[in-house]
């Protein structure tokens, strides 16, 4: 018997209008990667800030910890049809890393980079504005490696396809640059409120 809705955990009223279409809530948290985890070593972990080809700011893993930290209790939406309500996060806001760095979002558009070869596109405004961070922690605790530890990007507003795992650099480009599921025809920005799953959407 269905309890989803009378019996459930929340309140119904507490979910209105946070589940967007055609998504289904889920309690669990699934794992989505298009290959293997990789191993990532702390002591060589690097994060980038990238102008076309150039860095223009990089931190080790201590630098990185020592930028301030923001908790985030957000909903997010796999394009597979699962959304998952009230996910806690800790991390660095894009917005403190650009700060660090001294800049302002020098190009509208971002591609973001991972250590598995992965890549997504990002829109500068769904970073900036306290929208995004790299997250090290979920739920309290070091993110686990199939969720992207030791960080990934975390864009909650946006499909989860663009929260990239084992994130290496924001580059920012000259022009919106389609990632690895965008070039397979997924949607250059992903809103899921307007369900813009694949490019034509
Ligand atoms: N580096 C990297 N990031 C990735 C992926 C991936 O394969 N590699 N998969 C994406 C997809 S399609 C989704 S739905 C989410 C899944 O995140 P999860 O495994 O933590 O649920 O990660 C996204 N980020
Ligand atoms: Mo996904």
């Amino acid at each position: 018997m269905s309890t989803r809705g009378f019996g459930g955990r929340r309140p119904a009223a507490a979910q209105a209008g946070r589940i967007p279409p055609g998504q289904s809530l889920t309690e669990d948290f699934p794992v989505l990667s298009a290959g293997p985890t990789p191993r990532v070593d702390l002591a060589a972990w690097r994060f980038a800030l990238r102008l076309g080809p150039r860095t223009l700011q990089a931190w080790t893993w201590d630098e990185f910890q020592a930028l301030p930290q923001t908790t985030r209790v957000v909903d997010i939406h796999c394009v597979t049809t699962w959304s998952k309500l009230d996910t806690e996060w800790q991390g660095v806001l894009v917005d403190d890393l650009l700060a660090a760095a001294g800049l302002g979002a020098p190009t509208p558009w971002v591609l973001a980079h991972s250590a598995d070869g992965y890549s997504t596109n990002v829109p500068a405004a769904d970073l900036t504005g306290g929208r995004a961070m790299i997250a090290t922690h979920f739920g309290g605790l070091p993110l686990t490696p199939d969720h992207g530890g030791p960080a990934r990007l975390l864009v909650p507003q946006l499909y989860f396809w663009k929260s990239a795992k084992w994130v290496t650099a924001l580059q920012f480009t000259a022009r919106d640059e389609a990632g690895f599921w965008e070039l397979r025809g997924y949607h250059m920005r992903g809103d899921p409120f307007l369900e813009q799953r694949y490019g034509g959407d």
